[in-house]
């Protein structure tokens, strides 16, 4: 359906704002690619790999995608809302955080808020008296996962959004409840959908959000190049284009851009719908979906739908289960751990341990991190991580093979990034190695491990 690709421009407030948003370059110096570093917020958040959105609304009981502002609240009636039973499964799946849509293009809130009378206190939900935003935080946080919002600029059910100023106002106000009330957040869900000629005031939304969550990272699509600490993907099918590199240019402006790709459980349904089993993805599916998100060094955020009683659906529950459970299936056994000792700093990249890293010589541009077996593995995965922290520093590599009494390259890329999986035919050898083709500095290896996986594609 049409509407899950419509990232829409935003007006940008002025200007200046738009020059003083990107002042790196000040004093006429240059900025290299591999000098940009990361925030310490944004290395935790890109740690966190993957993440869930929960779409629950009046679109649940209308079987609607984008409401048009005009549902009554007291179709909002779930009898069993649980958002602990999402958290679970979500967690089951593997997820670390969650994102709740407090507030669709409907302009419906979720929590109580004293700036519009359309929110759950006008339902008969628990009475008028439920509050889903902090259920679901508390249930979050309760479980280990971090927690985040969404709050739609675009607001199809508010008047006060004719009229820019005011409903500038009227944002802040349901922004500034949000950051203040349900603790910390860890992403702030800047949706540009729909909001093609409308112009916000976003200096001041940021201003707003990091007065009360100055740890808070802003997802921000096409539109809100200029805002967001995450950048959206471009497409809402889970792929994440390789090569993908945290850096990118914005305007001639460097600047560490992690990138997040959002795509729903269901085939094109971020609401629930009645009767609609066929569009649940597969396990196939969302390994797929996996390696070519995480496995391509960036986040994976997918949609997760609880239905009118205000429950995920059994079929999603043991999907969700199904996946996490492959995932940690497939990348479980690490033939690097049982690699012969010889070199102790080499081993921290084999011990499945990502807070420990190989480094290369200082200042070397090429390196081998070599792994060598008591006697030969299969293998036909590997799994890299680069650490971060300084920079991303990879910019040429090589998996190789011992074959034949040479090496062998049984794949090769570019970015390695926070995590790279690469899948090659199935290879047998007594050594291995990830053979650094170039690097700006010293590479800086958290992980290499191999897998023999078995449906090598
Ligand atoms: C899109 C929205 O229009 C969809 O309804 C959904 O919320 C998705 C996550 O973002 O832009």
């Amino acid at each position: 359906m049409s509407w899950v690709q419509t990232k829409r421009n935003y007006g940008i407030a002025s200007m200046a704002a738009f020059l003083l948003a990107g002042a790196i370059c000040a004093h006429g110096q240059t900025v290299n690619f591999s000098d940009v570093k990361p925030s310490p917020q944004q290395v935790e958040w890109q740690d966190l790999e993957f993440g869930v959105i929960v779409h629950f609304g009046t679109n649940t009981f209308l079987n609607r995608e984008w409401g048009d502002g005009t549902a009554d609240p007291k179709v909002f009636n779930p009898a069993q809302a649980d958002p602990e039973q999402w958290i679970r499964a979500a967690q089951d799946a593997g997820a670390r955080y969650v994102v709740l849509v407090a507030k669709h293009h409907d302009g419906f809130c979720l929590w109580p808020t004293e700036q519009t009378k359309y929110n759950v206190a006008a339902s008969p939900w628990l009475g008028g008296k439920g509050d889903l935003v902090r259920m679901t935080a508390e249930a979050a946080h309760k479980n280990g996962l971090r927690f985040g919002v969404y709050l739609s600029p675009w607001d199809r059910h508010d008047p006060r959004y004719q009229d820019a100023a005011a409903y500038d106002k009227y944002y802040l106000s349901e922004l500034e409840e949000l950051a203040s009330s349900y603790g910390n957040l860890v992403e702030f869900w800047l949706d540009g959908a729909g909001s093609a000629g409308h112009t916000y005031d976003f200096r001041k939304i940021i201003e707003t959000l990091r007065t009360y969550q100055p740890n808070a990272l802003v997802f921000a699509d096409t539109g809100l190049f200029e805002y967001g600490d995450i950048r959206w993907v471009g497409n809402e099918d889970g792929d994440i284009p390789y090569e993908n590199w945290n850096v990118i240019d914005r305007h001639g402006f460097l600047r560490w851009r992690p990138v997040e790709a959002d795509t729903p459980l269901h085939k094109q349904h971020w609401f629930w719908h009645p009767d609609d089993e066929a569009t649940l993805k597969s396990v196939g599916e969302l390994v797929a979906t996996y390696e070519r998100t995480v496995g391509h060094g960036g986040q994976l955020m997918l949609g997760i739908s609880p239905d009118n009683r205000g429950l995920l659906p059994d079929a999603d529950v043991a999907r969700l289960k199904e996946f996490g459970a492959a995932v940690r299936a497939r990348y479980n056994d690490n033939l690097a751990r049982k690699h012969q000792p010889t070199d102790a700093n080499a081993a921290t990249a084999f011990d499945g341990d990502a807070d420990t890293f190989w480094s290369a010589p200082a200042g070397s541009h090429s390196a081998v991190l070599e792994v060598a077996f008591a006697k030969p593995v299969t293998f036909d995965h590997a799994l890299t991580m680069e650490w971060l922290n300084d920079g991303q520093h990879v910019e040429s590599y090589a998996i190789e093979a011992w074959v034949g009494g040479a090496w062998k390259a049984v794949a090769s890329g570019h970015a390695i990034g926070h995590k790279k999986i690469d899948a090659f035919a199935p290879v047998t050898a007594s050594r291995a190695r990830l053979h650094i083709l170039s690097s700006t500095s010293e590479a800086q290896i958290r992980e290499f491990q191999l897998f023999n996986i078995g449906d090598a594609r």
